[in-house]
């Protein structure tokens, strides 16, 4: 019997700096599912087409999960807003991988969930790609700037800052209000009569209740470190990957 019945992860970013990798192929080794989801931007194509940046950790988690569709498991990639580029070939079937913009899934249980990204509720992509291109080429210069910012802080004997967290934060306030994301995402279920609702897209991994709708989101792989699982006995829970991790190195470098 697999570890679970299903693995969720989305906002994988693989092809970019911030991808955390060799984290999700540590944790893609180290468990078994029946069901694999992923819940969109898992290769990110913005940050592709202006530099190439793939380092042989980013193949080996595509080799990975390839590998365990060839062991059994059912593979299911649901596109996001930065693997667009994949948009035009679904709906697509390749063996145990399939390929599509959305999910009816059925839980243990018996409830009925939609899974998607998540893009498709949030105003601020679907006002227009070319400006969350901009909002992503601006948050990469500010990472930079930050660097500047700090160097001078730390010579002028200021403790770190961080400049790009700080913006991040206000704004993602801001927009999330203006979007209203969960709100819009729970109406949507509603309407079309699901019990819940998983998915992806802001980064903020979270299982609630947001107006009778089971709200689950699976985080991600770049900050957050986190996957969704549902366990063989029906349980939803998030994983805080990057948490196991630290402890697995600290008591492996105290024994
Ligand atoms: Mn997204």
């Amino acid at each position: 019997m697999s570890d679970y019945k299903s693995i969720f992860i989305s906002d994988v970013h693989l092809g970019s700096k911030g991808c955390q990798s060799k984290y999700l192929y540590n944790f893609l080794k180290s468990h078994s599912c029946e069901n694999l989801f992923l819940v969109g931007d898992i290769i990110d194509c913005w940050r592709l087409k202006s530099k190439l940046y793939w380092p042989q950790e980013h193949s080996n988690v595509i080799r990975n999960i390839l590998s365990m569709a060839k062991k059994g498991t059912k593979v299911t990639y649901i596109t996001g807003n930065h693997d667009d580029f994949l948009r035009i070939y679904q709906p697509l079937e390749l063996g145990n991988i399939e390929l599509k913009e959305e999910h009816t899934y059925t839980t243990h249980l018996g409830k009925e969930f939609l899974v998607i990204h998540g893009d498709q509720f949030d105003i601020v992509t679907r006002f227009g790609k070319s400006l969350s291109i901009l909002g992503d080429k601006i948050y990469t210069f500010l990472l930079a700037l930050n660097k500047v910012l700090n160097f001078f802080r730390s010579r002028l004997g200021f403790g770190y800052w961080s400049l790009a967290k700080y913006l991040k934060d206000a704004t993602k306030k801001t927009m999330n209000k203006m979007s209203d994301y969960e709100n819009s995402l729970s109406d949507e279920c509603k309407r079309r009569g699901f019990d819940g609702i998983i998915c992806g897209h802001i980064h903020k991994a979270e299982i609630t209740n947001i107006n009778g709708i089971e709200y689950h989101n699976c985080g991600d792989w770049v900050e957050s470190i986190t996957a969704l699982v549902e366990t063989n006995e029906g349980e939803f829970k998030l994983i805080d990957w990057g948490l196991i991790e630290r402890q697995n190195t600290k008591l492996l470098r105290s024994a």
